[in-house]
């Protein structure tokens, strides 16, 4: 495993996205970008074959990063505000990527997606029994979600990276929450959150016809 790792903890990780919905019922983009900085750190430490997968987080990260150490940053405090703000002001390429390949709201759309993943494969892993395989709740949910989104080679190249996924209980060890039954229950108690922020955003991005952008 990895430098640091042992340091690392996924509580803490999954504990942001528990601070990510106001009492307004929206979405905090600050603690939003925190919970996957860490899940990315969490994925080096599985291993260096799943850098294309961190690269490509790491780089949406920092694109909406940078909004909000823009001169904007407070049209991008959460996702509602970005929505609006970017629609508004004629921000997003609806039909095809050209004049904004990178705004906010088609960056975030890519995340939400991810965060579908990450709900299922979580919950897999969640309700698995105590020897199955990482590798196969990883991939059943990545079909599931994720998959329909990418085109071949990249479905390819992270069917091959799921490979090298321990067996539960130790992939469960890993997340350094305790014991496995710990770990399930710590993902218990978060995974109700990170539903919750789905479900917001989803219904959001359907609302304003956003689900498909390029
Ligand atoms: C525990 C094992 C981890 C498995 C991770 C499963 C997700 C596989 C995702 C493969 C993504 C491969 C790289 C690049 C993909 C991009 O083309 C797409 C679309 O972006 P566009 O090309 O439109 O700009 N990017 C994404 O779908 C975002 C993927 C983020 C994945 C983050 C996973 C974090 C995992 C944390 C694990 C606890």
């Amino acid at each position: 495993m990895a430098e640091g790792a042992e340091t690392f903890s996924l509580r803490e990780v999954l504990v942001a996205f528990t601070a990510c919905v106001s009492e307004q019922r929206e979405v905090r983009v600050d603690p939003y970008l925190a919970g996957w900085k860490g899940l990315v750190r969490f994925l080096n430490c599985l291993g260096t074959i799943f850098s294309f997968i961190s690269k490509d987080a790491v780089t949406k990260i920092e694109i909406i990063e940078n909004y909000r150490n823009s001169d904007q940053r407070d049209k991008y405090l959460t996702v509602q505000s970005m929505v609006e703000y970017e629609l508004a002001n004629g921000l997003v390429d609806l039909q095809k990527r050209s004049e904004h390949p990178n705004s906010g709201c088609r960056t975030f759309l890519r995340l939400h997606r991810a965060l579908h993943w990450l709900q299922m494969f979580l919950e897999g892993l969640r309700t698995g029994e105590d020897n199955s395989k990482t590798s196969v709740i990883c991939s059943e949910t990545y079909d599931a979600s994720l998959a329909n989104y990418h085109p071949w080679i990249i479905r390819k190249a992270a069917g091959v990276a799921f490979c090298v996924l321990p067996t539960r209980n130790t992939f469960l060890e890993t997340m350094n929450v305790g014991t496995a039954e710990e770990a399930v229950a710590m993902l218990g108690d978060a995974l109700p959150y990170i539903c919750e922020v789905y479900k917001i955003t989803e219904e959001l991005y359907a609302q304003h016809k956003l689900l498909d952008l390029p």
